[in-house]
């Protein structure tokens, strides 16, 4: 999976799952950045190298960056997707923060073991997305 673009490629390793590299990838597609996303990658392997052990993991020649996050933010700085002014920062940052909220109550949901609960859980995101407040409070 990879965007179009001429920039040399960064490497995004996470496995091909949809889970918490899938807003850096969108980012990066919405930004026009090059980003090549490793299939299956040997965890054990990269472990030593990772700052704190974990994928994602996102290599930009000499940079690299850990955590889902600061990928999403570093690739939207790269991509010019921060907003033109505060106003458009803070439309940036609260849209990630949701997106976060989201991807916590969805993981959720996929792991709960009792189905009731996991029933309400998606019940509850059903309502969270259908009532979010980003449409109408945002004119960006
Ligand atoms: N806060 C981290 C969490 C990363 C994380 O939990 N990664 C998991 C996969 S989703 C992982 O690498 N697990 C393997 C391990 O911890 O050894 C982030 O947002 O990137």
């Amino acid at each position: 999976m990879s965007t179009f673009s001429n920039t040399a490629p960064m490497t995004l390793y996470y496995w091909k799952i949809k889970a918490r590299s899938y807003a850096a990838m969108a980012v990066a597609q919405a930004g026009g950045l090059n980003v090549v996303h490793t299939d299956d990658p040997n965890l054990a392997e990269l472990k030593p190298s990772l700052p704190f052990g974990q994928l994602p993991y996102l290599v930009d020649g000499d940079v690299k960056v850990a955590q889902s996050l600061a990928i999403v933010r570093y690739l939207a700085r790269k991509g010019g997707l921060q907003g033109d002014d505060d106003k458009g920062f803070a439309f940036s940052e609260m849209l990630i923060q949701e997106m976060e909220d989201i991807f916590t109550l969805m993981a959720k949901a996929n792991y709960e073991k009792d189905k009731v609960r996991a029933s309400l859980l998606i019940l509850f995101l059903k309502f969270v997305l259908s009532f979010s407040a980003i449409p109408t409070s945002c004119n960006l």
